[in-house]
């Protein structure tokens, strides 16, 4: 069968496809949960396991032909258990979203009260927010970064859940800057009796390189997405002990999803193995040094980081002290006309709604992927800040977006 984008009569969707490939390696991608995942993980992709139904678990199956369907889950499996060093895992979550549900429906009841970060403060749709079903059908308590230094707020962490005795304690966000300690999570969820849930969506990469501590010793379940910063195919994750194993499987399938998506979990056995390789932990330690890097140049560029740096792969930039009047949906508009892709974000108590916001998030798993290390960093400050500087002049911002594609092609992706 030939490739179909050379011969397919359908050329809208594989002309799209290929300005896309132009878009993705011709701009800087600094949106934090994104990254550039390997040839190999895509040839899994887009491979004909695609065409299998598989539903159920190795070795128990609804439908025949799944022998070699089997044995990739079972890799994907003991590969990712050796990663983190878990008792189980199930890798059939499409998203990290769905994880989080499933391993919810596995160790709660309906109504349960769960402590989670509060979504304004850098926590995630499904740590309880009102308008995702995860707020709908637990009883969520928020907790917050403190107003001083913007860190998540340990003391009433602990004072929460004395107060409100809850089933589970959820850590993990998704624009949270700093590193997050398991231990005093655990010895609070020991304290009132509550299980422990580590959401590594963000930081699954870092961990698996050794750049930030491992959750697994400390937490009852561990989810995680394996697009971010661990590089992978699109999807989700959950690591367990072993009492929680079968209630875990059941809550994935039959209870939340259906039929497995065995291209998928073939791409994340293959992206399990290449972060299981030395290299990989060099990899994560360069996303933190460029992160750094970079927050230390906006700072002289005059902007705000929400806490004052990064332990990790991100920072929110408040844009107030730089310019009051620039909202976060402004400058990721403008920015995105320069080729330098990023996102709006909350910070802390932010005065402007969510859909404005006075802040951006920037991260930098993918341009490290690139092979970018500390001057691009310092590059890459300059540009955003000539260009929200220069933000009416467009011959400023068609400048900078030749400049944005000429460092881009010094670091190509895929050759
Ligand atoms: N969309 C993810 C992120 O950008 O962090 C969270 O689901």
């Amino acid at each position: 069968m030939p490739f179909p984008s050379d011969t397919h009569p359908d050329t809208e969707v594989f002309d799209l496809i290929d300005q896309e490939v132009v878009r993705q390696t011709t701009g800087l991608q600094l949106i934090a949960s994104e990254n550039f995942t390997s040839p190999a993980v895509m040839r899994a992709v887009g491979s004909v396991l695609t065409n299998k139904y598989s539903e159920g678990y190795p070795g128990k199956r609804y439908y025949g032909g799944n022998k070699v369907i089997d044995s990739i889950e079972s890799l994907a499996i003991s590969r990712v258990k050796d990663l983190f060093g878990a008792d189980h895992a199930n890798v059939q979550p499409h998203s990290g979203a769905n994880a989080n549900m499933c391993a919810y429906q596995a160790l709660l009841q309906h109504g349960d009260t769960v402590l989670g970060l509060s979504l304004d403060h850098g926590g995630h749709l499904t740590h309880g927010s009102p308008v995702n079903a995860s707020g709908q059908l637990y009883t969520f308590i928020p907790y917050k970064v403190t107003p001083g230094d913007e860190r998540i707020d340990m003391d009433q962490v602990r004072d929460l859940a004395l107060e409100h005795r809850p089933r589970m304690i959820v850590a993990g966000t998704t624009s949270y800057p700093r590193r997050i300690d398991p231990e005093p999570f655990r010895a609070i969820a020991d304290e009132v009796g509550a299980l422990f849930l580590f959401d590594a969506a963000h930081i699954a990469g870092l961990i698996a390189g050794g750049a930030h501590p491992n959750p697994v010793p400390y937490a009852d379940v561990v989810t995680f997405t394996t697009h971010k910063t661990l590089r992978g195919p699109r999807g989700g994750c959950i690591l367990s002990r072993q009492v929680h194993a079968a209630a875990i499987d059941k809550a994935v399938f039959p209870g939340w999803q259906g039929g497995p998506l065995e291209h998928v979990i073939a791409g994340k056995a293959v992206a399990f193995f290449e972060a299981a390789q030395p290299s990989f932990g060099d990899y994560a330690k360069q996303i933190v040094r460029n992160a750094s890097a970079l927050a230390e140049a906006l700072v002289g560029q005059g902007f705000r980081l929400v806490s004052g740096g990064t332990d990790n792969h991100m920072m929110v930039v408040d844009l107030r002290s730089f310019d009051a009047d620039l909202t976060g949906k402004e400058a990721q508009a403008i920015l995105d006309e320069a080729g330098i892709t990023l996102n709006k974000n909350t910070i802390p108590d932010d005065p402007r709604s969510p859909f404005v916001t006075s802040g951006l998030r920037i991260g930098t798993p993918s341009v490290t992927t690139q092979g970018m290390t500390e001057p691009e960093m310092a590059r890459i400050a300059e540009l955003i800040a000539l260009v929200l500087r220069k933000r009416a002049d467009a011959g400023a911002v068609g400048a900078a977006r030749a400049d944005v594609a000429e460092l881009c092609a010094r670091f190509p992706v895929y050759s």
